[in-house]
């Protein structure tokens, strides 16, 4: 039983809005880790693919994602160039159907995204926030408790938020659990939704060793999505879901298709991967699929 009544308004009226001259420019912050597929080297492809125009905002450059296997990495933190980019496509009068946040380099752009999502979205655009800053059960280097404070005044101001299970346990202060059940889900999206988030995408949800899934939830509204849980992970799968999800999204599709299809595109992906391809996912072969699912085409037929 999905009923679709709960998703806010604007999103709803976001994701039916297409057709020709109604496409959809987005704006994705995140980094450029150089050597990785993940962040913008995953965010840029998947979107084009989904037939949206991208620009990008980044965050940070680093030679690799630093998501273990990588020694030494650099990192650029490109917090002051933000400002008076933001000034540019201001005074050029640029707008931006929706942003689209991932990871970011430092708290201090969390405060230039929000403002530029108050004076960049046209009105009614989306805000669509994957808060990438852990994962089972840990920060990922480089970030602290400072940090999560920060980005719950991003995430909480999110038409769309796309948490992991860690992520959204450090957003709302509730206790990280590796085995849980529906209620402690159940628990983590009402938290988020009460701090004012429009739409909750949960990922990595899993009641089974065999199955994960993905927890849709907008007020009055809830869905699960459950799939094959695969023997191996692969880094960069979040990135990657949050980046086809979004593309889905601006192509028409409501939330939960979209984190249905985004979900199997990924699964896709994984099974691609070659188990020696130890440092991120090989989606390039498979990004045909995503393309014709954004486009209404069925390969299958
Ligand atoms: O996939 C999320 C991500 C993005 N960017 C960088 C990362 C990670 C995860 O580790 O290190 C630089």
């Amino acid at each position: 039983s999905q009923k679709l009544s709960g998703i806010p308004e604007s999103l709803l009226a976001f994701s039916k809005t297409k057709g020709i001259g109604m496409d959809k420019r987005i704006l994705t912050v995140q980094d450029i880790s150089c050597v990785g597929q993940c962040s913008l080297t995953v965010a840029l492809p998947v979107l084009s693919a989904c037939g949206v125009e991208a620009a990008v905002l980044p965050s940070a450059v680093l030679s690799t994602h630093t998501g273990g296997g990588f020694a030494g990495y650099t990192f650029r933190d490109l917090t002051a160039d933000m400002p008076a980019i933001a000034q540019h496509w201001q005074k050029e009068g640029f707008r931006f159907d929706a942003v689209y946040t991932g990871y970011l380099g430092s708290g201090e752009q969390i405060t230039h995204v929000r403002h530029i999502m108050d004076t960049l979205l046209v009105p009614g655009g989306a805000r669509i926030v994957d808060p990438a800053m852990a994962d089972n059960g840990k920060l990922y280097a480089g970030f602290d408790a400072a940090f999560v404070e920060k980005m719950k005044t991003l995430a909480f101001s999110a038409d769309i938020l796309l948490p992991n299970i860690t992520e959204a346990a450090l957003l709302t202060g509730m206790e990280y659990r590796k085995e849980y059940d529906e209620a402690y889900i159940e628990e983590l999206t009402a938290a988020l939704h009460e701090k004012g988030v429009g739409t909750v995408v949960l990922t990595g949800v899993s009641y089974e060793p065999e199955t994960t899934g993905v927890a849709v939830s907008g007020k009055g509204f809830r869905g699960y999505y459950r799939h094959a849980r695969l023997a191996r992970t692969c880094h960069g799968t979040g990135d990657l879901f949050a980046s086809a999800f979004t593309g889905l999204l601006c192509r028409g599709y409501e939330p939960f298709p979209a984190a249905e299809a985004a979900a199997e595109f990924v699964l896709a992906c994984i099974r691609r991967t070659e188990p020696e391809h130890w440092y991120g996912v090989r989606f390039e072969p498979v990004l045909y699929t995503l393309a014709a699912k954004a486009a209404g085409i069925n390969l299958s037929e």
